[in-house]
């Protein structure tokens, strides 16, 4: 049992995100932090740090424009060096002013023209760096009834998904993230699971639906989705993160370690460990240190999986069969009860890492170097 979970978490690949790494913020204020990247080759070899003290961080998301560079292939030769690789490319169709009423669902044909060729040119990037996922996410919606023609919007982005797709090679996917609101406050084109799953399905087993678990409104029941798309072989991925009120954004398990259990325990029931999804965090350090806010995230991660990995499937499936509810509960609840972390710890031992990654982190001197080094510049930073 202990033997297959440890071989379980060691697959356990979780991907970081660049701008995890940069400054960030809210409408209200983006404070800066000493030793912040300036440029995507730093903001690599601070991903790797996390790499290095949790063995199970092996590559990076990337987000065009802000991770744009002249020689995409030297970025991923670098990351190489650094022992990482490059992930996921995120399209960015909602900073630009062309796109206030909308980037691919945008009434104007010329600005659906532009949005279209940004998505194109992340899906050459992919080619130059060897990823195979794109990610997909519209701020595009409306904000007063009427704005603009629902049903016609739809048309617009299904054209523009079906564009890329097309555009797609052989191993390459895209994953379309819904969420519920923000920036728009009236409609968003593409607001929930359901809208996602569908223009997915239409297209073809290279769109796939991934969650990002700040997206939902308050109370809906994310492992649901997770477990209804996992059987529907839609499930492309997560973007972790945890809130308190809307898209805090927040240290993943940091606000709801149980909801983070439970959406765990559904991927490992639903096979969701070996059928390459991708486990990716999307945060916002505002006010922690960056490198060990991803370090501890890491973490949380592993710990919810190894609880998942450690409820009794044989006797909660003999409870659900025999009807006895609080006997099926007492399963799941022994589980998330488990403290995991000296089996973590021993995990990390027997692969040669320090069992504790933060205190690792602390003692290894790399934020004193990057502080004194990374004097002058442009801090990277959301820039909205
Ligand atoms: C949108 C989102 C999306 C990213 C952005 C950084 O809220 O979750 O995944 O492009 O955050
Ligand atoms: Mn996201």
């Amino acid at each position: 049992m202990t033997t297959d979970i440890k071989a379980a978490l060691r697959a356990l690949h979780i991907e970081t995100p660049s701008w995890a790494y940069g400054n960030s913020g809210t409408r209200f204020k983006v404070f800066a932090q000493r030793g912040v990247p300036r440029d995507p080759y730093e903001k690599l070899a601070d991903a790797a740090q996390v790499h290095a003290h949790t063995g199970v961080a092996p590559t990076v998301a990337l987000h065009i424009p802000w991770d744009k560079v002249a020689d995409y292939g030297h970025l991923a030769a670098h990351a190489r060096e650094l022992g990482v690789g490059i992930g996921a490319i995120n399209s960015n169709v909602f900073q630009d002013d062309a796109y206030m009423l909308g980037s691919v669902t945008n009434p104007d044909p010329a600005v659906r023209r532009k949005a279209l060729a940004h998505l194109l040119e992340c899906v050459d990037i992919m080619d130059a760096t060897g990823s195979d996922t794109l990610k997909l996410w519209f701020s595009d919606g409306t904000n007063y009834p009427g704005q603009d023609d629902i049903r016609a919007r739809q048309d617009r982005l299904a054209e523009a998904l079906s564009a890329v797709y097309a555009r797609l090679g052989e191993g390459q996917r895209f994953l379309l993230e819904y969420k519920l609101f923000e920036p728009a406050f009236y409609t968003t084109d593409v607001p929930d699971w359901g809208t996602a799953y569908a223009h997915c399905l239409r297209l073809g087993p290279k769109a796939q639906v991934v969650v990002d678990t700040g997206h939902h409104a308050p109370g809906v029941n994310i492992e649901f989705i997770v477990a209804f798309l996992l059987r529907e072989g839609k499930l492309g991925g997560f973007d972790f993160n945890s809130r308190f009120y809307a898209d805090d954004d927040l240290m993943v398990g940091a606000a709801d370690p149980f909801q983070l259990f439970r959406i765990m325990y559904e991927v490992v029931r639903g096979g969701g460990l070996t059928a390459g999804v991708a486990f990716m965090l999307d945060q916002c350090h505002n006010i922690e240190p960056k490198i060990p806010g991803q370090i501890r995230s890491v973490m949380n991660v592993q710990e919810a999986t190894a609880k998942a990995l450690l409820v009794d499937r044989d006797a909660l499936a003999a409870a659900q069969a025999g009807g006895d509810v609080l006997g099926a509960n007492a399963v799941l609840m022994d589980a998330y009860n488990t403290d995991v972390r000296p089996l973590l710890a021993e995990l990390r031992e027997e692969t040669g890492l320090a069992p504790d990654p933060m205190a690792a982190y602390a003692k290894s001197g790399y934020f004193e170097k990057i502080a004194a080094e990374r004097v002058g510049g442009t801090q990277a930073g959301w820039g909205a």
